[in-house]
């Protein structure tokens, strides 16, 4: 059975409890039992992951390989913009991944405009809200069903 691991960065915990007028109202627990159900329809494991901390974020990725994860999911939030260490343990493992962000950073502040994981990823999804994260799933299936 093939595996995706879906990874949510710092302060994603918070959704649906704050902003919503940015993040909209569903909350991260909504988001993951939508992927389990899509999981279940495409016979897919799901492992699911967020935290708050750039090194557990690292150190997960790192696990990835040990657990035969075939693909990644990662919104990887504030760290998008900051983290050279995890860009690197993407790069490490170099398991295909899809980048997703709620909002589109690209309409944000500028320093939101760069990420330093866009030109590794497999495809980038912003600006769709949660169903972004239901976009990548699907995106990720499909191509492990092609390979
Ligand atoms: O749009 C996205 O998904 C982001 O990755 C979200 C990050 C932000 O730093 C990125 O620039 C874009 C922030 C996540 C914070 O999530 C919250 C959720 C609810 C309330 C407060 C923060």
């Amino acid at each position: 059975m093939a595996s995706i691991l879906v990874i949510n960065g710092p302060n994603l915990n918070m959704l649906g409890r704050r902003e919503p007028e940015i993040y909209g109202h569903e909350t991260l627990e909504d988001i993951i039992s939508g992927l389990i159900d899509l999981a279940d329809e495409y016979n897919i494991r799901l492992f699911d992951f967020q935290s708050n901390a750039e090194h557990e974020i690292v150190e997960r990725i790192h696990k990835a390989m040990d657990d035969d994860t075939d693909y990644i999911i990662i919104n990887p939030a504030a760290f998008t913009h900051t983290s050279v260490a995890i860009r690197d343990a993407l790069a490490t493992v170099d398991i295909p991944f899809i980048e997703v962000h709620l909002s589109n950073i690209h309409k944000r502040e500028s320093f939101r405009h760069h990420s330093y994981f866009s030109d590794l990823a497999e495809g980038v999804i912003a600006g769709l809200g949660t169903k972004g994260y239901r976009l990548a799933f699907e995106a990720a299936a499909e191509k492990l069903e092609e390979s």
